[in-house]
């Protein structure tokens, strides 16, 4: 877990505690490819986020939009003000990404499985511009379970789409039960092979992992890449590892958050500053 990992996911669980409900685990638990994406791969911090040549994120599993947000409000993208209106009505910050209010999350999603189709279209439309970026997209492993993921894995594939890194976040817990008790997905690794895709496999807590395989899906030629990423719904918080009810509809306290941020090494001063809504100033 490396530090804007922690740093996002400190913001993401405070977002959700001012909301008054949301998607902790989700959160969490794909907070280290946000970090890395964002810092190594997305032009939010450096350049202007509209111009033509710059690769995109597609946040697939909507439901895990407090940790772009909290990205996004490190970025100087959100208005510190906004950091206690997450899911109020009028918030420029929805429950899912969406694309009028917050246009840099490239796309609204929130409805399982659609997210991997608007992405081969944007991977398609670079490459008929000669385009030279990529496009990221992070799936959930329930989300796998949608028809559509694997009509835009059919697509992708047909049109060899080597500028389309699909990551997912394979925490193996979906709304409130495993997966393999609602619909087995095994083996991953061999259905997206037959799907004519690359895929690699690594922990999705490790940056250098993760490092790693971005980096490789970019040499190869011909085909798309997908990274499944072993993760632990709810990382980095004692009480919400694994527990299947920290998915999403929850209500934090303030206790919990407190606990939360003591969990993720936060200073009493910086729970402070969670608790009263002004971390992002
Ligand atoms: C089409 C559709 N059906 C149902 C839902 C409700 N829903 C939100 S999250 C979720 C579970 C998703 O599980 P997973 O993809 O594994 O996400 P994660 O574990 O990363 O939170 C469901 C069923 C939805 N958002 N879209
Ligand atoms: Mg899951």
């Amino acid at each position: 877990m490396t530090e804007f990992a922690t740093l996002i996911r400190r913001d993401a669980l405070a977002l959700l505690y001012h909301a008054n409900s949301g998607h902790p685990g989700g959160s969490l638990s794909c907070a280290d490819f946000i970090a890395y994406l964002w810092k190594y791969e997305l032009p939010y911090q450096t350049i202007d986020w509209q111009q033509l040549h710059r690769n995109r994120l597609v946040l697939s599993k909507g439901h895990s939009v407090a940790s772009i947000y909290a990205a996004a409000g490190r970025s100087e993208l959100i208005d510190p003000k906004y950091a206690t209106t997450l899911r109020h009505l009028g918030s420029p910050l929805q429950g899912h990404p969406h694309v009028l209010n917050t246009p840099w999350v490239e796309t609204s999603t929130g409805s399982l499985g659609q997210g991997l189709s608007v992405a081969v279209g944007m991977a398609l439309g670079l490459r008929y511009q000669n385009i030279d970026s990529r496009v990221y997209v992070i799936i959930g492993d329930g989300e796998m379970q949608e028809g559509e993921v694997w009509e835009a894995a059919m697509c992708a594939a047909h049109y060899r789409l080597d500028n389309l890194c699909v990551i997912v976040d394979y925490n193996k817990l979906q709304s409130d039960d495993l997966n393999e008790n609602v619909m087995g997905l095994e083996p991953i690794v061999d259905k997206w092979k037959s799907f004519n895709w690359i895929a690699q496999e690594i922990d999705g807590h490790n940056k250098y992992e993760i490092e790693a395989a971005i980096n490789k899906a970019k040499d190869y030629k011909g085909q798309p890449s997908i990274i499944i990423g072993h993760t632990l719904k709810g990382k980095g918080v004692s009480f919400m590892e694994g527990v299947p009810s920290w998915h999403g509809s929850v209500k934090i306290t303030s206790q919990q958050l407190e606990q939360a941020l003591f969990d993720l090494g936060a200073t009493p001063l910086q729970i402070q500053s969670y608790l009263n809504g002004t971390f992002w100033y």
